[in-house]
């Protein structure tokens, strides 16, 4: 892969609306991704492959829990330290970002939120370490965008709890030391449990074949008669708001980080434009490769300022769910068709692993995908302008 030259767009002076210690924490995430995350990502894509090695950086960087209070382990960083640092770990890659965005919203948010004092001291400080790894277990072989009709279920065996059933489609499964699942009690109420490692009955098989985020780690979770000790149950809140709450934490971030990924194809895109030449002029100098990047540059920053207003409605706690799954869906879709579009500036170059906009390309189908698809992203946005369920 060629040198990560990476100079990060600001067209309209966003930066201004930052205070000092957003940028230094930017600055350190962004100076990782460069030394760390770059060199070897391209290796970890094509031989799929999670790259194990980067764990410890990523908790240095604050990427575990950036929002988790000090007495748990965490850095208790505002909102829009947590989404920059996102963007700057996705400029890397989407894969990499997954693992941070599963371990800190999905799996310490909930522990945090829901879990027992008990509970928080255990795990947090270990996750937020990265001694600890963990994962979500929501989706099912036949719930996907549906989660309220999962059939993983526990039972009250009176000193444990007995759970059934199988995750798919879960980041970071195949190497977590903790699971928390979501399961429906014999009232059929879900619960979140947390799952250990070790525990009888309990696997986490690879999915392979992946043509997207090659560098994530995607399995199952099975269980089989699985007795989970009564104080694993994450006790504080149920039904499906529990999960759903955790998913509004991830969907911010991710909002955050598509915008790295986008950043990086536009400055990998523009480069290349000033630098190839054809027809005796480089090719930034055509109308058409410039309508690209005109247009690329002004979907960026129009995503960047929406992020950014989402991040101070979040740390004013006044983001509801559903401004989250407008940001979410409008930059995601926004740097995939940039991906798309810049790969065309590369031309052949641009299939190719000695650039990053193939791999972001393709990552992004799953990140248009998961933590809720493109499609029900807008059915949230059409009930909440409308006060109409078009779900069902
Ligand atoms: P519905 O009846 O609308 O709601 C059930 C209860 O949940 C509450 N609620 C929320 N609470 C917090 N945050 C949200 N975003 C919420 N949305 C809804 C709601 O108020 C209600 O509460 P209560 O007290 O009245 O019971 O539920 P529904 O069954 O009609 O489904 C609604 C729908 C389709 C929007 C929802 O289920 C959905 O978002 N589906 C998409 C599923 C999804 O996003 N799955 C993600 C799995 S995790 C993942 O993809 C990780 S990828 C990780 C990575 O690598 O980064
Ligand atoms: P389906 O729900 O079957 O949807 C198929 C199509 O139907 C979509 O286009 C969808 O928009 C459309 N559709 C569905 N319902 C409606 C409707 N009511 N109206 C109109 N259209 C509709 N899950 C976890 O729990 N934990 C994880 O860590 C996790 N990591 C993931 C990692 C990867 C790489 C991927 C690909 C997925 C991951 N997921 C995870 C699962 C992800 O959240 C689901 O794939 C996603 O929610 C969609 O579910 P589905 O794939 O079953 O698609």
């Amino acid at each position: 892969m060629k040198p990560d030259l990476f100079e990060a767009p600001d067209y309209y002076n966003i930066d201004d609306l930052l205070t000092e210690e957003h940028k230094l924490i930017r600055e350190s995430a962004r100076a990782w991704v460069k030394r760390d995350v770059s060199p070897i990502i391209e290796e970890a894509a094509q031989t799929a492959t999670f790259p194990k090695s980067i764990i410890p950086g990523l908790a240095e960087i604050g990427a575990f829990g950036p929002y988790i209070p000090e007495e748990y382990g965490g850095p208790g960083l505002d909102q829009i330290s947590y989404g920059l640092i996102m963007q700057e770990i996705e400029r890397g890659d989407s894969g990499v970002r997954s693992t941070a965005s599963v371990q800190s919203s999905l799996v310490m948010y909930p522990i945090w939120k829901y879990g027992t004092e008990e509970q928080r001291q255990k795990f947090l400080p270990k996750l937020a370490s990265g001694e600890f790894m963990g994962s979500f277990g929501l989706t099912e072989p036949d719930h996907g965008s549906n989660p309220g009709g999962m059939v993983t279920n526990f039972k009250d065996m009176g000193d444990h709890y007995l759970l059934n059933g199988a995750k798919l489609w879960i980041s970071n499964s195949p190497f977590c030391d903790i699971a928390v699942v979501w399961a429906k009690n014999e009232e059929g109420r879900i619960h979140g449990l947390i799952v250990e490692r070790g525990m009888e009955g309990f696997s986490t098989p690879e999915t392979h074949n992946k043509w997207s985020l090659r560098a994530s780690a995607t399995g199952e979770l099975i269980f089989q008669d699985v007795k989970v000790p009564k104080e694993n149950l994450l006790p504080n809140k149920s039904g499906l708001g529990a999960p759903l709450g955790c998913l509004d934490s991830a969907r911010f971030g991710i909002a955050w980080g598509a915008i790295g990924a986008a950043m990086d194809c536009y400055d990998t895109a523009l480069r290349y434009a000033k630098e190839r030449i054809q027809f005796g002029k480089p090719i930034a100098a055509f109308q058409l490769q410039q309508k690209k990047l005109a247009e690329m540059i002004t979907e960026i920053t129009k995503a960047q300022l929406l992020a950014l207003r989402l991040g101070q409605l979040k740390n004013e706690d006044r983001a509801t769910s559903a401004q989250i799954s407008m940001a979410k869906r409008n930059n995601v879709d926004m740097a995939i068709k940039i991906a798309r579009e810049a790969r065309q500036i590369l031309g052949g170059m641009g299939i190719t692993g000695e650039y990053s906009i193939m791999r972001h390309m393709m990552n992004l189908e799953s990140v248009i995908t998961y933590e809720g698809t493109h499609d029900i992203h807008l059915l949230i946005t059409g009930l909440d302008i409308t006060g109409e369920n078009a779900f069902k």
